[in-house]
């Protein structure tokens, strides 16, 4: 694996699947396959799952890891081509990202949507540059657009929790007081249209996702409808997409929170959210605290969801 920024890296789903389940069952197996070996980890972005996780990923795999949050203590960085730098950011992505793949041999990066301008999100702007001028192999831990190893570990974690061959899926939105980026929505349907899984996604109208996402997903506007007999809910609030409220908040409305009655529409299923979740905006205590919860487990699959991706990345350098 030379990238990984979506579900066409990882190969065939059902491999995938099954080198994480071996991976989980004996995580130290390849401890010596990144000796002397350096991970980069860059922050644009705040983050604690991401971060724990993919470093002790790496520290299975034997790998060193440097981690730089861009926002404490590196140059603010400038990322327009042509810019004259008379403003606050004393550097350019341009020289700061092949320097940065000087001191390592893979790189993850953090870098959320910045929600004003849908063409530079949708084009990958920070990433893409990352991947032409590092040098180095290069992995996301959310873009602008896809969040491919919380995705991962999200599939990992309904393989392990299913009790029927094709479960039904429904993901759901949620209130949330700020506007947030549509990369784990996106990336988890990306994810889901390649299973043979039941999809569903249910939305108020206006927060319709890219339809390169959607896919072939069922769209239903009527969350209790949209979750009847689901085996699976997964929450998560994201902002606008349609033109022209690119990147706001439309409603925060908590009749789309997770409760347990709406959970009691469902075929006893397992709540899943990507975390941080807001409680009482996007599900209750009780729902997320009910033993049919499993956004713990879920949050410990991020790091078998690392550990194959950088255990392929290792073993192509
Ligand atoms: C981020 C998001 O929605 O993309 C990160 C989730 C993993 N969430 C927040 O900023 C709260
Ligand atoms: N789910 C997730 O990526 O969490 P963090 O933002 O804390 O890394």
């Amino acid at each position: 694996m030379k990238h990984f920024t979506n579900v066409h890296d990882i190969g065939p789903l059902d491999a995938a699947i099954k080198e994480a389940l071996e991976l989980k069952a004996d995580r130290f197996a390849f401890s010596d396959l990144g000796r002397n070996k350096t991970l980069m980890m860059i922050f644009f972005n705040s983050s604690l799952r991401t971060r724990l996780s993919t470093q002790k990923a790496a520290l299975n795999l034997g790998m060193n890891v440097i981690v730089l949050d861009i926002n404490q203590g590196a140059w603010k960085l400038e990322t327009e081509r042509g810019v004259i730098m008379d403003g606050d950011r004393p550097e350019h992505l341009l020289e700061a990202i092949p320097v940065m793949g000087c001191y390592c041999d893979i790189i993850g990066v953090r870098s959320f949507a910045g929600l004003k301008d849908k063409a530079e999100d949708y084009e990958e702007r920070v990433i893409s540059q990352f991947i032409k001028y590092s040098g180095r192999p290069v992995f996301s831990m959310e873009a602008a657009t896809r969040h491919p190893l919380q995705s991962f570990a999200d599939l990992i974690t309904i393989e392990e929790y299913k009790t029927k061959e094709r479960p039904k899926v429904v993901m759901t939105w949620a209130p949330h007081p700020k506007a947030l980026p549509q990369a784990v929505p996106n990336s988890f349907a990306e994810w889901m249209n390649a299973t043979d899984y039941e999809f569903v996604i249910t939305h108020p109208e206006g927060y319709e996702l890219a339809p390169e996402f959607v896919g072939n997903a069922r769209v239903e506007y009527d969350q209790k409808k949209a979750l009847e007999d689901a085996d699976f809910v997964y929450a998560k609030n994201w902002s606008a997409y349609a033109d022209p409220n690119y990147g706001k908040v439309l409603s925060t409305d908590r009749a789309w929170t997770v409760d347990s009655e709406k959970m009691g529409l469902t075929d006893n299923a397992f709540f899943m959210h990507c975390l941080p979740v807001r409680r009482n905006m996007i599900v209750t205590d009780d729902v997320i605290e009910s033993e049919r919860s499993i956004v713990i487990p879920e949050a410990a699959n991020r790091e078998i969801s690392a550990q194959v991706v950088l255990k392929n990345m290792l073993k192509s350098l």
